[in-house]
């Protein structure tokens, strides 16, 4: 399996595939017996007379009757169904389903600008996907939130080829997440599919790392190659920066550039002024561009530092979701996104509680609104098994190795909520932490955590705190438990770790309105948030916070009346009406003496 840089251009695979669901699993015995024949080849291929390339049809005798029309499925007489989705938003009839669909579609080969290697790249597919084309099996991924490529050189025909998923979105007791989270599960394909042809050797991908010193600025590009060929010509090119430099070759066919810049020659990225630069990465006839910001990150004491200089992380986390779409997000949803973060004025986001589409962080790179990223090890995670931890390096080497070039991201979450009195998850995350470190050690580590409330008031006695480089605190004050304004009582280094709030806040249903102390009402939520917010700002180790959460988002395990199946800590509803605790915030970061 392979990963390819995003910025390149490809033939788009979106649009109409076809589905069957499979809820008794009993299909995968006749594709299987289909697509092998003796030989462990594909049998797969269209014979001369023009039949489809793939038909569960022929896997069947013709009937007695002469009529062989006694298929019970059909791989072309499927739901008809649009690609990106979420195929309980999309399909009424598999509007709770849980468990195994096939999808599959065709193209001609004539349509794709072909060069020597083609790659099949899925965004998203949620759970677990199994690919074949023309019915060679090219492999199988797990993890519903981020990228996976197959090379397909060697599989694709002139003419039609047909492309068979088998999905499932399941949820597994090894999984990662495992069987339960405060989210819905949406299956589907929730992100784009594309060919991509590269020559035969060409640029797998690329990572821009800046330093920042007192008066220059060092930026160091590594390029990653993947062919046979490593003698052709590499290069950086930054037009706006006059540079176009060669890069050196080591072992590990690894190519390097170290560029220089006076401070003053180059405008750093940060939150006030998001400023990106074109970048083109050239290999023999192999080239890739992108637009890069350089700045650094870094902790001092309990500050967190954007080049150099202290921020006050004005956040909020957000689900993705888009009320009747599910997962499948479009770039006018990143942009409603964006209005509200904005309108918010915030700097800073928390993308919970898996990695959203790579849109939402090119978006902030745009928008100049500081990230947390982070991979669905939430609640109970089976830290102790070596599959497990193994999924779990995947999904943070495949989301690190996306979006390790957005300027927007700042921080990379390794968990949330995890028991810190589980000796195995005490070994397992310290690991995870390095693991993340030997990616990218130019981001911040973190997690959310617990508090812990003690004689001494409430304090961080998670472990893990040593191994991270900002710790997240998810605290409910106000709401599970406690009054809103206890955070005052919060342990209060200025020296020690920072401190990010990441999880905040309470329930209300818009239109809900009674006094401060009615339960689900706008008035009972946004007194929480004034609680909140000033014990927040009075705290020397708090440097920021992301309270939960931008926008009500269906979650199966809350069913009370005013609920009905979605958690309703949002500021706005799924609808996109605000509540008053939007405009509690807003005033809050307006106007937070910590700027
Ligand atoms: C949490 C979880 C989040 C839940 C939230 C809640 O601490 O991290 O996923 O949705 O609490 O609403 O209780």
């Amino acid at each position: 399996m392979q990963l390819l840089t995003y910025p390149r251009d490809s033939y788009s695979l979106d649009g109409e595939w076809q589905a069957i669901p499979d809820q008794y699993e009993m299909f995968r015995d006749y594709f299987d017996d289909f697509v092998d024949d003796e030989d462990g080849d594909s049998a797969a291929l269209p014979d001369d007379e023009g039949q489809p390339a793939l038909s569960f049809e022929s896997i069947y005798e013709p009937s007695a009757s002469g009529t062989d029309d006694i298929t019970d499925f059909n791989i072309y007489d499927g739901y008809s169904v649009a690609v990106p989705s979420s195929w309980g938003e999309e399909i009424p009839e598999f509007r709770h389903f849980e468990g195994w669909v096939w999808f599959a579609r065709t193209f001609d080969r004539e349509a794709i600008d072909e060069r020597d290697r083609t790659f099949l790249r899925f965004g998203a597919v949620n759970y677990k996907a199994e690919v074949w084309l023309n019915g060679e099996r090219l492999g199988e991924h797990e993890g519903g939130y981020t990228p996976f490529s197959f090379e397909v050189s060697d599989e694709l025909r002139d003419g039609e080829n047909v492309i068979v998923l088998r999905m499932d979105n399941e949820r597994y007791e090894d999984g990662i997440p495992n069987e339960s989270t405060d989210w819905y599960n949406f299956g589907g394909v929730n992100r784009s599919v594309d060919l991509v042809s590269v020559p035969e050797t060409y640029l797998r991908n690329f990572k821009v790392e800046t330093t920042v010193g007192d008066d220059s600025v060092d930026v160091r590009v590594d390029a990653w190659l993947d062919g046979p060929d490593a003698d052709a010509e590499a290069s950086v090119t930054l037009p706006e920066l006059g540079v176009d430099e060669s890069l050196t070759s080591d072992s590990d066919g690894r190519l390097s550039a170290e560029l220089s810049f006076d401070r003053d020659d180059l405008t750093l990225w940060s939150p006030d002024d998001p400023r990106l630069y074109e970048i083109e990465l050239a290999y023999g006839t192999d080239a890739v561009t992108d637009r890069v910001g350089f700045r650094e990150v870094e902790v001092r004491g309990s500050d967190i530092l954007v080049n150099g200089e202290e921020i006050w992380l004005r956040g909020i986390a957000l689900h993705e979701e888009v009320a009747g779409k599910g997962r499948a997000l479009d770039t006018e949803d990143v942009q409603t996104r964006f209005q509200w973060i904005n309108e918010l004025s915030c700097n800073f986001a928390r993308l919970a509680h898996y990695p959203h589409t790579e849109e939402m962080a090119r978006t902030a790179d745009e928008e100049g609104i500081l990230l947390w990223e982070e991979v669905p090890a939430y609640w109970d995670v089976n830290f102790g098994d070596e599959d497990v931890q193994e999924l779990y390096r995947q999904q943070l080497r495949e989301l690190i190795q996306r979006d390790w070039n957005r300027a927007s991201v700042a921080l990379w979450s390794i968990a949330n909520e995890t028991d810190h009195n589980d000796e195995t998850r005490n070994e397992v995350l310290p690991e995870m932490a390095e693991y993340v470190r030997s990616l990218d050690d130019t981001r911040l580590v973190t997690a959310a955590c617990f508090a812990d409330e003690t004689d001494d008031g409430i304090v961080v006695r998670d472990p893990l705190e040593d191994d991270l480089d900002v710790v997240g605190i998810n605290e409910y004050f106000g709401w599970y438990y406690g009054d809103s304004d206890d955070m005052q009582h919060f342990q209060d280094d200025p020296d020690g770790t920072p401190v990010v709030i990441s999880e905040t806040g309470g329930g209300a249903k818009w239109g809900n309105h009674g006094t401060e102390d009615d339960r689900w009402t706008e008035e009972y939520q946004a007194a929480i948030y004034r609680g909140q917010t000033e014990a927040a700002a009075a705290n020397e180790q708090v440097a920021g916070m992301s309270p939960w959460i931008l926008f009500d988002f269906r979650a199966p395990m809350r069913q009370n009346e005013y609920q009905r199946g979605y958690n309703r800590k949002g500021v706005v509803d799924q609808h996109g009406r605000k509540k008053k605790s939007f405009h509690v915030l807003r005033d809050f970061y307006t106007s937070n003496p910590r700027q």
